[in-house]
């Protein structure tokens, strides 16, 4: 059976579609009205191996800022609902992904703990997608995912190449760690949910 998951969100701000199914890839079905956001939800989907729709608009005339954290928060409590007890996942992985000189080390467990801990460079902005946003992306993912993830920025570089990195870094991180290896849930603690 396919790990899989609709949530929908309307605020006064922002309305957003996401669909997921970790057990399938098809190609993905990216609109978040913002160009170079789609460009980095193009990458989570490609690098992950998940089948994966969003669909986003808001007050983008104000800023990009609601939308692009908002599509974070739906993005992981789809996650967090196709997941659902977690049961036989692999839950750790690591890696260091490299973009030519841009370097991000990066590690996630899915715990049941939401945590975001990371150095990204968050100076500057790429047309309509300001790098400050990128730590509130990842930390609104986390908080609504449930799991604890780590983006470390190892070397200066181009801000097209870090955040594509870091997008590409979560997406391996959670291909690897939401593989299916076991029959129970891999905690002691006998839940990973609570
Ligand atoms: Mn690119």
């Amino acid at each position: 059976m396919h790990r899989t998951a609709l949530v929908k969100r309307q605020t006064a701000e922002t309305e957003l579609v996401v669909e997921i199914d970790l057990d399938e890839y098809n190609d993905p079905l990216i609109n978040s009205s913002i160009p170079f956001f789609d460009h980095m939800l193009d990458q989570l989907a490609k690098h992950s191996g998940f089948a994966l729709r969003v669909e986003g608009t808001g007050d983008t005339e104000i800023d990009t800022h609601h939308l692009i954290e908002d599509t974070g928060i739906v993005l992981g409590r789809a996650l967090n609902q196709a997941l659902d007890k977690r049961i036989g996942i692999v839950r750790y992985a690591s890696i260091n992904l490299v973009f030519d000189e841009a370097m991000i080390r990066g590690a996630i467990d899915i715990s049941g703990r939401p945590y975001f801990d990371g150095n990204l460079d968050v100076d500057g902005d790429i047309e309509g997608f300001p790098l400050e946003v990128l730590p509130e992306f990842f930390r609104a993912f986390t908080d609504q995912a449930k799991l604890t993830l780590h983006l470390d920025q190892l070397k200066p570089a181009n801000k097209h190449h870090l955040a594509e990195a870091s997008f590409k870094c979560l997406a391996k991180l959670l291909k690897a760690a939401v593989k299916i290896e076991g029959k129970d849930i891999p905690s002691t603690k006998g839940t990973l949910t609570d």
